[in-house]
């Protein structure tokens, strides 16, 4: 009993579960920071769990980072300096170093377990630490961002957990200032932004401290991943003052981009409809969130 009453009593969706059947436990180990679990589903692949939230399937994984990568580096003409921030699976990599004009990638991850777990049981999404433009640096975030150079960046992605456990402090005014600096003008962000079904709050609060932030310049999308609460993901993007960027019509077009498609594997999931599609929201949304 106490069993079924803690399925449904995660902070973030309380009352409600979401079941994939299990095949076989391939990975379970605590690491510094969460609980790293690895298992292989009957119809979704291998699963990536941190603390009991599903991070990654190998099936739908291509949803979430095809469209967190290329919405933000799609809306730009030649990214060449990106940050990832998480992400330690390498995932949202693979898809950046898709843009043959981006020269410099560093990554902020938190924890080596994961990164080592990826290695290990996702090579398709491993193979992102594998591009020699990448610069991996373990540890919190927070910390790195507040030594990041001023400007430095052409775009940050924040693909990082929930806000409970490590991430809390991702969705905070300080963090966005953080970013907001090192990013150079006209620069962008993309910032994982919860399901607009469960969390129309937390996506206001999110909003209200990036327009403070970003001084105007920020906007909503969302795409479908069947296998996150609510079976579907929101993305914030943000610019910084400087040269403007119309989010919703893509400047760099993937279609347009050379070997973009050649690289290690097709895309699947996003292409310029999907770019701008993603930024249509429903009229409750519309109504709750105050994007104008
Ligand atoms: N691409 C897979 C999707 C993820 S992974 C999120 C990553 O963020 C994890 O590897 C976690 O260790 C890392 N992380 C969490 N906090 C920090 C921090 N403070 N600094 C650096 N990395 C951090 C996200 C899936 C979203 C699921 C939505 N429900």
């Amino acid at each position: 009993k106490s069993e079924k009453a803690a399925y449904f009593n995660n902070p973030m969706w309380p009352g409600e579960a979401h079941s994939i059947k299990v095949e076989k436990i391939l990975y379970r180990e605590k690491s510094e920071y969460q609980e790293v679990l690895v298992f292989e589903s009957l119809v979704y692949g291998k699963v990536l769990v941190l603390d009991g939230i599903v991070q990654l399937t190998e099936k739908d994984e291509c949803a979430y980072q095809e469209m967190i990568a290329h919405l933000p580096l799609c809306s730009i003409q030649s990214p060449k300096t990106v940050l990832v921030v998480g992400g330690g699976d390498g995932g949202v990599l693979r898809e950046v170093s898709r843009h043959s004009s981006v020269e410099h990638i560093d990554i902020c991850e938190i924890d080596q377990m994961v990164i080592d777990v990826s290695r290990k049981f996702f090579p398709d999404l491993a193979v992102g630490f594998e591009d020699s433009r990448v610069h991996l640096h373990v540890g919190d975030a927070v910390e790195f961002l507040k030594c990041a150079p001023e400007g430095k960046y052409d775009a940050i992605i924040v693909d990082s957990s929930d806000p409970v456990g490590p991430a809390q402090e991702l969705v905070e005014k300080p963090f966005f200032d953080t970013i907001a600096k090192a990013l150079r003008p006209g620069g962008v962000l993309c910032n994982m932004a919860e399901s607009m079904w469960l969390h129309t709050h937390l996506i206001q609060d999110m909003i209200s401290i990036c327009k403070e932030t970003f001084k105007g310049s920020v906007h909503y999308a969302w795409a479908s991943v069947p296998t996150y609460p609510s079976g579907v993901i929101g993305f914030l993007l943000c610019a910084t003052k400087g040269p403007s960027v119309d989010f919703v019509n893509p400047i760099n077009p993937i279609e347009n981009l050379e070997g973009a498609n050649e690289h290690k594997r097709e895309l699947r999931f996003y292409n310029s409809e999907m770019h701008s599609a993603a930024f249509a929201l429903p009229a409750f949304l519309k109504r709750e969130v105050s994007l104008l």
